[in-house]
């Protein structure tokens, strides 16, 4: 017997792809963790972009938050790198194969813990990759330790205290010149989304530090990375709104109020300013906010800086258009008489 009940089809987009084609592995993370909110809008952000999966480089290194590369795009390249060591990886990949939209997801520990030798490289080089931290203040995967994004004089449930000043990963980016700086809370979905769709337009290192609660370990009354004390003290700095390039839609806006910010693609970013004159595009006022809001425990969030135009490492490397990837070996490899004509110059 036929059914009468009629199903509408998925919708789908630029690429001819759903939504679920984005989607990746069942999360094997603790029900609650902040990290599968921030999985979800990554997802989101990639089908609305259209980006084709099988172009996307996953890249992680260890702990809870690496994991989240098996869990979106899964026709997409992954690799989970040794802990901490994910940049040099990233940079490997992109030198090898510049069409791919790489994406890393870390941890606050792969990052500014052991990986932080690795990481300001990373950001002084600008390698072209989205690089989301998924910043819970512990190692959630070893069992909940401070990290070094913890702030100072947050608890443990165990009643440690923390007495070492946090790194803050947004004002070390802007110092090393990445040019696509924000922070944003994975309880605050619309914001984020906006953040990573900027993220995949922007051409050079995007870092986005997201506060992304650890449910297991960080999340009492004396943590300041717990949902309640996010939500209770998150002061975004904008509205964003973000118009893709394929999509030309002509609206109206305040520039008095509203600040326009083209991206690489072509795409825009559009700030309502909830903050009075704050203007992203200027490093010394990015500083200074940084700075105050350290000094008075605020939490801000939004695009912090941005600089749009900025030479990433590939450009400036001038990297042939055809990817070394896809080069035949004569076109890469001395001959046997070169090579020896080589030697005997050492000579
Ligand atoms: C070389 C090395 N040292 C230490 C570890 C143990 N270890 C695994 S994950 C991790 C920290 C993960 O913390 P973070 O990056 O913040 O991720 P989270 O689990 O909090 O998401 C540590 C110390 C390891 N795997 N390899
Ligand atoms: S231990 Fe913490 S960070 Fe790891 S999956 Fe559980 S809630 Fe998430
Ligand atoms: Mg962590």
């Amino acid at each position: 017997m036929s059914s009468t009940r009629e199903t509408s089809a998925p919708a789908t987009n630029r690429a001819g792809l759903t939504a679920k084609e984005y989607g990746g592995l069942k999360s094997t993370l603790c029900v609650g963790c902040g990290h599968d909110v921030i999985t979800r809008q990554i997802t989101q952000a990639f089908f609305e972009m259209g980006v084709a999966p099988f172009k996307v480089a996953k890249l992680s290194g260890i702990g809870c938050s690496s994991k989240t590369t098996a869990y979106f795009a899964d026709r997409g390249h992954g690799f989970n790198a040794v802990h901490g060591r994910m940049p040099a990886v990233a940079t490997g990949a992109l030198l090898a194969n510049q069409t791919l939209l790489a994406i890393g997801v870390s941890g606050d520990g792969d990052t500014a813990s052991i990986g932080a030798g690795q990481f300001v490289h990373l950001l002084r080089r600008n390698i072209p990759m989205i690089y989301i931290v998924e910043n819970n203040g512990v190692y959630g995967l070893t069992k909940g330790q401070f990290s070094a994004t913890a702030d100072i004089g947050s608890k443990l449930k165990t009643g440690v205290v923390n007495d070492l000043p946090a790194i803050d990963l947004c004002a070390l980016a802007i110092e090393l010149g990445c040019g696509y700086v924000a922070r944003s809370f994975s309880g605050d979905m619309k914001q984020l989304l906006a953040l990573i769709k900027g993220a995949i337009a922007h051409r050079g290192t995007a870092l986005l530090d997201v506060i992304s609660p650890c449910v297991t370990f960080n999340n009492h009354e004396d943590s300041t990375k717990s949902y309640k004390w996010a939500k209770d003290h998150e002061i975004p700095i904008q509205e964003i709104g973000f118009v893709p390039f394929f999509e030309e839609i002509h609206v109206d806006y305040d520039p008095g109020t509203t600040q326009d910010v083209e991206l690489h693609d072509g795409s825009h970013i559009r700030l309502k300013k909830l903050r009075e004159d704050y203007d992203p595009t200027n490093k010394a006022m990015a500083f200074d906010l940084l700075r105050e809001s350290a000094e008075k425990q605020e939490f801000l969030t939004g695009l912090v800086y941005v600089e749009p135009n900025k030479k990433d490492f590939l450009s400036l490397l001038d990297m042939p258009a055809q990817p070394l990837v896809a080069a035949s070996l004569e076109s890469i490899r001395p001959s046997p008489e070169a090579l020896t004509q080589m030697m005997e110059e050492l000579k």
